[in-house]
């Protein structure tokens, strides 16, 4: 099996390497643009079919093991804080139900493992946010496949991390479409009041992504407000986030990592 992901990717489209030609410096002023712009950008198709198919392959292999995350929490993934009136947003639960397979679970010889680990990409990525990334030292959230089955969904929230990179492997038959509010967090002065009109069921503003398998989404997913619409159907949908980090060494608390895989793995 060839782990060399230069044969993962389309390099014609896609010119990741060698880095620094003019092919490679227009598509990184292409992305950042995008992502200054829109809070988002999505490099459609770059991974090949047969690479996704095998992607799909591994991760059903070790989807037995994957942690069922069944969670209420608020946009900002904490706890309620009942000393606010009910209605405020930190108050207003969101509910999420997945699972999860972490990067300890993940074979090195798997095909998305080699990606996250490929030094082009994160080079490619960190020219793209402006500043150099570091693989997250996190031996379970560094790499993780979000899986849903059947009616399952993620809440709406803001991540912990300015950026966030997701990789679609396989679409459900319907549903599952990722919805954001770009730069809510930005524009929404006190943080709170267009946020609780959207939690309220406002619709204005919201922005469905036209992700499909083979695209790699760049998010700003701490300013941006984001979610997973219910996903119907028997085919599961596979999402991997990769994390990259601007320092070396981070970790999630075991308190993180015990709420969204189930136990602690420090390393
Ligand atoms: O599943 C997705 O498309 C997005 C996942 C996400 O928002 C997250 O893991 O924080
Ligand atoms: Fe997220």
């Amino acid at each position: 099996m060839n782990n060399n992901p230069d044969h993962f990717i389309d390099l014609n489209a896609y010119p990741l390497t060698p880095s620094g030609t003019p092919e490679w410096h227009q598509l990184v002023n292409e992305h950042g643009q995008s992502l200054r712009e829109n809070g988002a950008s999505i490099m459609k198709g770059v991974i090949k079919e047969d690479i996704l198919n095998r992607m799909t392959a591994e991760a059903d292999s070790v989807v037995k093991q994957s942690y069922a995350c069944r969670e209420t929490h608020t946009p900002f993934l904490d706890h309620e804080d009942k000393s606010l009136p009910k209605d405020h947003p930190r108050r207003q639960l969101q509910a999420t139900s997945l699972n999860s397979i972490p990067y300890d679970i993940i074979s090195p010889s798997h095909a998305l493992s080699q990606l996250y680990n490929w030094d082009p990409l994160k080079e490619f990525l960190s020219a793209v946010l402006g500043h150099k990334l570091y693989k997250m030292a996190d031996p379970m959230a560094a790499l993780t496949i979000n899986v849903m089955g059947n009616e399952q969904n993620h809440g709406w929230h803001y991540d912990e991390s300015q950026v966030t990179i997701t990789l679609m492997i396989q679409k459900p038959d319907f549903g599952g479409i990722f919805e954001c509010i770009p730069n809510l967090r930005h524009e929404d002065n006190d943080q709170y009041s267009k946020l609780a009109d959207v939690l309220n069921g406002d619709e204005k503003g919201i922005l469905s992504l036209p992700v499909e398998p083979g695209d790699i989404l760049i998010f700003a997913g701490f300013y941006s407000l984001h979610r997973v619409t219910p996903t119907i159907g028997s085919k599961t949908r596979y999402v991997a986030t990769l994390c990259y980090k601007d320092q070396p060494g981070v970790m999630n608390s075991p308190e993180v990592q015990q709420t969204f895989y189930g136990r602690v793995n420090q390393g």
